[in-house]
């Protein structure tokens, strides 16, 4: 059984639109970063870091209990314990995670500011232009690629699940998909999948 400690944003969706695609049994603990959940000593415990995801697998790692955090590291470590979403061949599992370390360094983290200073009262035009316009960039990297291969890696991974919540905010950074044909249809693609839009859902609070 895995406990998935989240709240409603892009990175805990990642992982509960990931538990819901390899159908692994979960339980969902909400985090509200909003009223300072993640701040508690109880789940300090859990992630020393103070953010959303983490989970618990009760049946790690030589049948004990196992604590994890970051997204990326969780979407790596379910997708090796069910070998799901996770090619055996080494030249494809190491470009699923390029492009998720893609998504960790870059995808996330611009997006993230550019939505924090687009809502941001008091504008600081400066940080509006530098974040948007490296979303943009970023955005045009994706496009480029995908109008070359279906999902990013080649087949469904990983790491479309990792953009795919980032994207899912393009309209908090003010980027038109349909400026990006090839996102677009990628995103309109993945936003079909049951399995998907089950993990949107997550939680439900
Ligand atoms: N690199 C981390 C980032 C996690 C993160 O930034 N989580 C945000 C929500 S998307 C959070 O918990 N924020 C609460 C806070 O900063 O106090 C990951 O991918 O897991």
């Amino acid at each position: 059984m895995i406990k998935l400690y989240t709240w409603g944003t892009p990175n805990g969706k990642k992982v509960s639109i990931m538990l819901e695609e390899i159908e692994m049994p979960y339980e969902v603990f909400p985090i509200n970063i909003g009223k300072g959940d993640q701040l508690k000593p109880e789940y300090l415990a859990i992630n020393p870091n103070n953010k959303i995801p983490s989970i618990i697998d009760t049946e790690g790692p030589g049948g004990k209990s196992f604590t994890l955090f970051e997204s990326g590291a969780i979407l790596m470590y379910l997708a090796e314990k069910t070998g799901k979403l996770w090619p055996a061949d080494t030249r494809r599992r190491y470009t699923v995670i390029q492009w998720l370390m893609f998504q960790m360094g870059g995808v996330g983290p611009m997006f993230g500011q550019a939505n924090y200073f687009y809502r941001l009262e008091e504008k600081v035009p400066y940080a509006i232009e530098r974040f948007r316009k490296e979303a943009l960039r970023l955005y045009g990297v994706l496009d480029k690629e995908l109008r070359q291969r279906e999902y990013l890696a080649g087949e469904y991974s990983i790491a479309d699940i990792a953009t795919y919540t980032w994207v899912g905010r393009h309209e908090g950074h003010h980027v038109k998909l349909e400026e990006f044909p090839n996102v677009k249809r990628w995103f309109d693609t993945i936003s079909q999948r049951p399995a998907v839009q089950r993990g949107m859902a997550i939680p439900k609070v």
